[in-house]
């Protein structure tokens, strides 16, 4: 890597370029790049399964057609942000192996149970509601392939966001028993959402580079603060009890959370609490339950090019 070929890359993003598949950019920009897509793309697909859990047990044929819509969403999900980080050079069977070996790290969010049927709208309107902020934030990065996942990836977010806003906005208003699934799922999910943005920003080990170059284009906190002044007002409006005794608006509107458990967050994204283990059993039974349509795809790929020689 030469003092030009970096010069004229930062030129290029300072200029607001994206950056394509081919073009030379620095061993750490796309280091940088594969590490976030790659566990961004692990997030989607493990995050089917505390979802996915529920489809059988769905109150009506209504909500299960829309949760099964929405679960089948994260596995394309999961298929788009592959292939961008396929396009920088990974392959599928790394990452792959990466996630299923437990080497790869994916969204803490996803290794809380789901207790009830009301964790499907919590998640729906308070993770999807942050993985919107944060995924808005990187649909303006700088390598092309991964904005344009975003943008896409967002509209449909946007639908999951309201149909789960949807469902609690309902059980906020309906018996009793409704309105206490729906605070004791908001008691549960509302911490691990606010924690899933990441590390303050002092503690954030690769903000500084990934916004030199355009692949973040907000801090964790900036977006942690967008998240809450979004969904404070609306969770507090339906009468719900947020779990923080400290939460309070400053003299410039901003919602202002207390002091974050970042002992339980690293614990859980180490898998020393939470469903870790029971996630990576379920994705590899699944990947093992598979292994006959792989093999069948490549027996079918290699007669249709022993056709194609002859
Ligand atoms: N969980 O230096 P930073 C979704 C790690 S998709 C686990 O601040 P960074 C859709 C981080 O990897 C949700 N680990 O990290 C859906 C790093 O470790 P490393 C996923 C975390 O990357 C909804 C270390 O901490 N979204 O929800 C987490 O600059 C419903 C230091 O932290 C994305 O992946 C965490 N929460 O900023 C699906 C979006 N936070 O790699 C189904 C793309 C941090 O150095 C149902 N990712 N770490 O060993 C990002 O924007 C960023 O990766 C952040 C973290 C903002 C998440």
């Amino acid at each position: 890597e030469t003092a030009e070929q970096h010069a004229a890359f930062e030129a290029r993003i300072a200029g607001g370029e994206k950056i394509e598949p081919g073009d030379w950019m620095p061993a750490e920009y796309r280091r940088q790049l594969i590490r976030m897509i790659s566990q961004h793309a692990h997030s989607e697909v493990v995050g089917m399964l505390p979802e996915g859990e529920w489809i059988s047990r769905a109150p009506s044929l209504r909500r299960k057609l829309i949760l099964m819509a929405k679960v089948q969403d994260e596995a394309g999900h999961g298929q788009y942000l592959y292939h961008a980080a396929e396009t920088l050079g990974a392959t599928r069977e790394e990452m792959v192996d990466a996630l299923l070996s437990g080497k790869a790290k994916y969204s803490s969010i996803f290794n809380y149970p789901t207790q009830s049927w009301a964790d499907v709208g919590m998640i729906g309107w308070l993770v999807d509601g942050a993985a919107i902020k944060n995924q808005t934030m990187l649909a303006g990065c700088s390598y092309g392939p991964y904005s344009r996942a975003m943008v896409r990836i967002c509209s449909e977010e946007t639908f999951h966001h309201k149909q789960g806003k949807e469902m609690i906005v309902q059980y906020a208003a309906g018996t009793p028993e409704q309105r206490a699934l729906a605070q004791d799922a908001l008691t549960r999910w509302w911490w691990p959402s606010v924690m899933m943005l990441g590390p303050h920003d002092k503690d954030s080990t690769n903000s500084g580079v990934m916004s030199n170059w355009g692949i973040k284009t907000k801090s964790n906190d900036q977006v942690r603060q967008e998240y809450l002044n979004e969904h404070v007002p609306e969770l507090l409006e339906l009468g719900l009890t947020l779990p923080d005794a400290d939460l309070h608006q400053d003299a410039d509107g901003n919602w202002i959370h207390g002091p974050i458990n970042w002992d339980e967050f690293w614990d859980v994204v180490k898998g020393k609490t939470g469903l870790n283990k029971e996630r990576l059993a379920t994705r590899n039974a699944a990947h093992d339950d598979g292994a006959w349509v792989r093999e069948a795809m490549l027996a079918y790929g290699n007669r249709l090019r022993a056709q194609a020689a002859d």
